[in-house]
């Protein structure tokens, strides 16, 4: 922590970046951290390889990040801070040799972080990479105000399920207190977050819930999503937040499968999320993905039914090893 604040004093230049299909952690950690230097007299170029969510472009600072190399290639930057992502490659980067990072800050909070930067931060006891962000504040010795406060609540709800996941931890209540204290509204926020959707989520949801699939005892629960049905409704990726949370509700489900093809369709996208004591990120390991014991994900090549069959073999067997 005192490494980082150190590192932001010497800098001028900052690059922050986080992770592909941005959620609210992404988005509410890379503008917390704007909002953070700002605070110290320094401006920073904020860069996502996807477009955010429609549902986080009420944040502070939202139309400031930028998704296109034009104009910043070739920069040299004195400091990268790469938020809530376990890799470079999570992040669609990495951006050398078009861009160049005299030092590299990873903050994370991500179990299967490979410490790729010159600096790491990762506490995986932190609900949200924006836990982090506000321990950094207060290290930096820095006044907590509205603007950075909804981002932190933001990406806390959004990692934590509204206060729903096993992540959601005593000293996440805690941070949120003082947010709200300082003027965060719980209702309005999540009133931007999770009750403002396009017309087009609820027609492909209705079109992923079509397809959903349960095992034989009713403790898997699968949908698919097809890039036809992206095209058909007019929608992208960044609009199925929240999907896999339907087979997750059912009763009796203990892992919750999503599937979703990519471009081309020759790989799927899988995301999983699990009950306790089911541990999704080895499973996601496995493929080569990663993420926490119970959210993760992976991309594995091949055609659907091939995928499912692995991906099943796999989910099964770490079900009868927990057993229960
Ligand atoms: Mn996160």
């Amino acid at each position: 922590m005192k490494e980082i604040s150190r590192a932001i004093d010497e800098a001028e230049s900052f690059f922050l970046t986080s992770h592909l299909n941005p959620d609210g952690d992404a988005v509410g950690s890379i503008l917390a951290l704007k909002c953070l230097l700002k605070k110290t007299g320094r401006d920073a170029t904020l860069f996502m390889t996807n477009t955010i969510p429609d549902n986080f472009k009420f944040l502070p600072g939202a139309g400031d990040i930028i998704h296109k190399m034009n104009g910043i290639s070739g920069t040299t930057f004195d400091l990268a801070i790469v938020v809530d992502s376990t890799d470079w490659e999570r992040t669609g980067g990495p951006f050398e040799p078009s861009l160049r990072f005299n030092r590299v800050i990873n903050i994370d909070h991500h179990e299967s972080n490979s410490n790729f930067g010159d600096i790491n931060l990762v506490d995986t006891g932190a609900s949200a990479t924006s836990e982090i962000i506000f321990d950094l504040m207060e290290t930096m010795g820095l006044p907590l105000e509205l603007d950075i406060a909804t981002c932190i609540y933001t990406a806390i709800i959004s990692d934590t399920g509204g206060f729903t996941y096993s992540n959601s931890s005593a000293r996440a209540f805690e941070i949120s207190e003082k947010l709200v204290r300082l003027g965060v509204e719980p209702d309005k926020i999540a009133e931007k977050v999770n009750e403002s959707y396009p017309v087009s989520r609820l027609l492909l949801l209705e079109m992923a819930l079509n397809t959903l699939e349960l095992s034989a005892d009713k403790t898997i629960g699968a949908i698919t999503i097809s890039q036809e049905m992206f095209i058909k409704t007019n929608s992208g990726p960044q609009i199925i937040e929240g999907f896999i949370d339907y087979p997750r509700f059912i009763s009796g489900v203990r892992v919750a499968l999503l599937y979703r093809e990519l471009p081309g369709g020759e790989a799927y996208k899988v995301s999983f999320r699990s009950r306790n004591p089911v541990d999704v990120a080895k499973i996601a390991s496995y493929f080569g993905g990663g993420g926490h014991m119970n959210a993760s994900g992976c991309t594995i090549e091949g055609k659907l039914p091939d995928v499912k069959k692995k991906v099943l073999e796999v989910v099964v067997a770490e079900l009868e090893k927990v057993g229960g």
